[in-house]
């Protein structure tokens, strides 16, 4: 029977800009329907399907529009249950499409909730990714009330049974979709997408080279590269020692300049004091999210006295990236900065929970952000809400040095 449903869909529909598409993974076990369901509920054929099961074998990538959600981008992903070395492989790609996903739509089918299924499930967890629970093939076999009910309750998502051969409920899923969809995934997933225009000429400036590294460029810088591009930009690097000539050659003033906070001052000596310049650091910082607070408590530092508590959150868990080692500049930086002797305590969030912070009156997160965005919105929301001042090293690390005020303007509006 074709169910008729009085719906309304709240979700903005109307993305202007080509990134603030909602991210959408599909997950389950080999033949479950993975590659059908995406050709259900978007009424396309693209995606291929097989009776044999193991057809997908790399990630599938799709640009299309939901009815009543608007444009989605549709991953369509191997089977979880893969194995040997080739399926390992396979699993591992799968894998890597959690770090761009705004959700995620797990297929069971024939009330099958086992090991594989628990498994992505703590992925989607640690990715802090919501998910819906769809038995697919429900023409088969639906789903039974116990099974319902045990997934709901253990994770607090919906169940919802559906069927691509007869795709009746299709409306129902769709209305719980857009529902469970969160708001960041309606809003840009660009670095830098918030403050530069088309066509923008955008400085890249970099330390001169050291003779410790033959890599000139940091990973956070070439991924700002990277976003600047996709945002049509223009991005032009510049060495420190190179900057005049650089500057002589450009006709037109860049709209936005970058620098490390470490050649920051040298780098303003070359721009009239209205040029945007700011840091690669708090760049991300803005974008990793928390900034508002940031921004406002980072002038607290000024109010801390001698003895006072100081929480490190350290977010990575990578000792081989050089942000690793700003947990330790930090109290050299804050302590040097106030002539006052303060007691820090350092936690690594991969290795312990965060730790009542009542007893801090200053927390500070640091590390070269291997968190993603939703993770950090995730782990530190909590943190935020509470009334105690919390900054990021790239904000603490520019107010010491005397940049902050500058530094931030461009994310000033
Ligand atoms: N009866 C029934 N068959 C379905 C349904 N959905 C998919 N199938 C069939 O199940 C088989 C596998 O479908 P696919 O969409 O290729 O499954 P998949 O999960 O993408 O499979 P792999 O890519 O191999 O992991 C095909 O023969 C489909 O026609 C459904 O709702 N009901
Ligand atoms: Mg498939």
């Amino acid at each position: 029977m074709n169910q008729q449903l009085n719906i309304s869909f709240t979700q903005n529909t109307n993305c202007e800009k080509a990134d603030i598409f909602p991210y959408i993974g599909i997950f389950g076990r080999k033949n479950s329907g993975k590659s059908s369901f995406i050709n259900a509920i978007t009424n396309q054929e693209f995606a291929p399907i097989s009776k044999v099961a193991g057809s997908t074998k790399e990630p599938g990538k799709y640009i299309t529009t939901i009815e009543n959600i608007g444009n989605v981008i549709i991953y369509d992903t191997s089977g979880i249950d893969d194995y040997g070395e080739a399926g390992e492989k396979r699993i591992q790609k799968t894998k890597s499409i959690l770090k761009k996903i705004d959700f995620a739509i797990l297929l069971i089918t024939d009330n099958l909730f086992a090991e594989s299924e628990k498994k992505i499930v703590r992925d989607f967890q640690t990715f802090a990714i919501p998910f819906i629970v769809v038995q697919n093939k429900s023409d088969l076999q639906g789903i039974s009330s116990i099974t319902k009910s045990q997934i709901e309750k253990a994770y607090l998502t919906k169940v919802i049974e559906f069927s691509c051969l007869k795709p009746t409920k299709k409306n129902e899923l769709i209305f719980e979709i857009s529902n469970m969809l969160p708001a960041e995934a309606f809003k840009t997933k660009s670095l830098l997408g918030d403050l530069v225009k088309t066509n923008d000429v955008i400085l890249l400036v970099t330390q001169d080279e050291t003779d410790i590294s033959d890599q000139i460029l940091t990973f956070t810088q070439i991924e700002i590269a990277n976003d600047l591009i996709k945002n049509a930009c223009i991005p032009i690097f510049s060495k420190l020692s190179e900057l005049k000539k650089t500057l002589e050659k450009i006709p037109i003033s860049p709209a936005l300049t970058i620098a490390p906070a470490t050649i920051y001052s040298d780098v303003a000596l070359y721009f009239p004091s209205t040029t945007m310049i700011t840091t690669y650091g708090i760049v991300m910082a803005h974008y990793k999210g928390g900034f508002e607070k940031s921004l406002s408590d980072t002038r607290k530092i000024d109010t801390l006295k001698e003895g006072d508590h100081i929480l490190i959150l350290q977010l990575s868990n990578d000792h081989t990236c050089p942000e690793f080692k700003e947990q330790n500049e930090l109290q050299i930086l804050i302590d040097g900065y106030l002539n006052k002797k303060l007691n820090y305590s350092l936690i690594n969030i991969f290795d312990s929970p965060i730790p009542d912070i009542k007893k801090y009156q200053f927390v500070i997160f640091c590390g070269c952000f291997h968190l993603t965005k939703k993770q950090i919105a995730n782990q530190l929301s909590p943190l935020f809400a509470k009334n105690i001042p919390i900054s990021s090293f790239d904000l603490i690390n520019a107010f010491v040095k005397g940049i902050f005020e500058r530094a931030t303007i461009p994310f000033k509006t």
